[in-house]
């Protein structure tokens, strides 16, 4: 019932926009001339013609109501006009609950000031591709020749195109599952229905810097001098360095000393003051990585079995990036037992698949498009990561223990990428030894379920005595 009456109210006031920006243009165009007659004639001709027929209107009495809302509180109907008016388009529409529901509360506060209109107006047009792209024409294999990539109607993201690609069964245009195609089809374009938001690097550098720049601007008033618990010196005073712009410290200097093998401390109660809550985004990543599917056994290991999360939060919450490569749980279970019994192994394997910067898969694959191939450190040093271009994708590593990016961006922040591979990488000094001296496990075996890191390292952690410590292994 409200839906129908609230259907008929936007049909009411997309007409009364039509009929508005006609008549402007009427206006406009023959300010000079008083042949009113003539003149309405000829603007039928030149300005945009909306038919009723239009995806457009289609769009507006759609049941994607939170997203024809935005496009009108964005005033962009009139160039969504234009656009249809000259070529067909496809629109991605999140479902209500994306742009209700999923979308970080603050990150929509911030979309929704009007300051900001211009995020707004990006956000909305980068799910939107001025060409007629009909789920028939998907790509379903991911070496497919076919061009994937498109280019949205947002022109500050030219150079961020939306790959459409298939896998574990669905179509995703960028990171979010199509989960209606063709959802609603008119002669001058397309609207799929998408499960999440699109949102391209613009929009959230523009969101993470006025954030950050608040968040240092609460901190401002220091407190007491700290001890910096690395170097036992009196920590410098906050730097005036730009929000939002890199620590000054090589990301090596504020690594933990040494791996160990032990489980994540609790939180402690009240964490300190940080420009970022590093926490609360690896927090984030490693929900999204549990509800992506596939990438257990990394979640694990980065949650469970080791420090490594925390370790992780502490370094973004200090201002640094990273990009995490994760390999599939079909990859970690081709580990070998001896692979990972090294006390330390399971660091050792995670370090080397964190790069100190933040890269997507645009901008990996343009790099291996225009560089050939691309060394990336790692954060086990001195090892750095081959990445080159194969098959349309980006391949990491060389030979046997090469791995392809498989599921891209999975999670993109601005600070911590993730990307999915489907192999797990080792240093190419490694790859050569690890298998000579380990027959493979049978594959049989490697099947079931709790992680075999776990395993092992609870096997280890049971011969030291220290079992009691690590609930996870009960
Ligand atoms: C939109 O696509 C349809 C079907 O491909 C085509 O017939 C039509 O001419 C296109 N419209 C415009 C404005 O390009
Ligand atoms: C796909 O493109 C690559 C180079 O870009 C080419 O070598 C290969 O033959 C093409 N494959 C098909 C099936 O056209
Ligand atoms: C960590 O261990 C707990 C208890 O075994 C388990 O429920 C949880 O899913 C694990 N966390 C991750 C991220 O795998
Ligand atoms: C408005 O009307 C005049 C005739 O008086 C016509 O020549 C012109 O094309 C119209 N204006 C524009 C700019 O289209």
């Amino acid at each position: 019932m409200g839906f129908q009456i609230y259907g008929v109210f936007r049909r009411l006031l997309l007409l009364m926009i039509v009929v508005c920006s006609t008549s402007g243009a009427t206006l406009r165009e023959n300010s000079s001339s008083s042949s009113k007659k003539h003149s309405s004639s000829s603007t039928s001709a030149t300005s945009p013609q909306i038919n009723s027929n239009s995806v457009l209107v289609a769009l507006l009495d759609s049941h994607y109501t939170e997203l024809s809302e935005l496009v009108e509180k964005a005033l962009l109907l009139q160039t969504l006009e234009e656009a249809v008016s000259k070529h067909n388009i496809t629109i991605f529409a999140p479902k209500n609950e994306a742009l209700e529901r999923d979308l970080d509360p603050e990150f929509k506060r911030f979309l929704l000031e009007p300051g900001n209109l211009k995020s707004l107006q990006n956000l909305l047009l980068f799910h939107m591709i001025p060409s007629r792209i009909d789920s028939a024409h998907w790509p379903h294999h991911r070496s497919s020749n076919k061009s994937s990539h498109h280019t949205s109607l947002c022109k500050d993201a030219f150079d961020e195109s939306l790959r459409i690609s298939h896998r574990n069964g669905d179509d995703h245009i960028s990171v979010a599952r199509i989960f209606k195609p063709n959802d609603i089809v008119r002669p001058d374009g397309i609207i799929h229905g998408i499960e999440r938001v699109l949102i391209p690097k613009s929009v959230q550098q523009d969101f993470n810097s006025r954030r950050s720049l608040r968040a240092i601007s609460a901190v401002l008033p220091e407190g007491a001098p700290e001890v910096d618990p690395r170097t036992h010196r009196l920590k410098k005073p906050a730097s005036p360095a730009p929000a939002g712009s890199p620590p000054a410290l090589p990301i090596y200097d504020a690594m933990a000393p040494g791996p160990s093998l032990a489980p994540a401390p609790a939180p402690g109660p009240g964490g300190p003051h940080h420009h970022f809550d590093g926490e609360a985004q690896i927090k984030d990543f490693i929900q999204t990585l549990l509800h992506y599917g596939g990438y257990n056994e990394l979640a694990d290991i980065l949650v469970n079995l080791t420090s490594l999360a925390s370790e992780m939060g502490r370094l973004v919450s200090e201002g640094y990036v990273l990009t995490v490569l994760a390999p599939n749980d079909e990859a970690m279970a081709k580990l070998t037992t001896d692979q990972l019994s090294e006390p330390g192994a399971p660091e050792q394997i995670v370090y080397y698949h964190l790069i100190p910067e933040y890269q997507t898969e645009e901008s990996m694959y343009n790099a291996v498009r225009r560089f050939g191939k691309v060394r990336y450190d790692t954060l086990r040093l001195p090892h750095k990561v081959v990445a080159e271009e194969a098959d349309g994708s980006v391949k990491f590593g060389q030979g046997d223990g090469s791995a392809y990016l498989f599921d891209p961006d999975i999670y993109t922040d601005g600070r911590i990428s993730v990307q999915g591979i489907d192999g797990v990488l080792m240093p190419p000094e490694e790859t050569k030894l690890a298998p000579k001296s380990s027959p493979p496990v049978a594959k049989a075996a490697v099947k079931p379920r709790r992680g075999k890191l776990m395993e092992v390292a609870c096997r280890m952690l049971g011969a030291f005595g220290q079992d009691s410590q690590f609930t996870s292994c009960h």
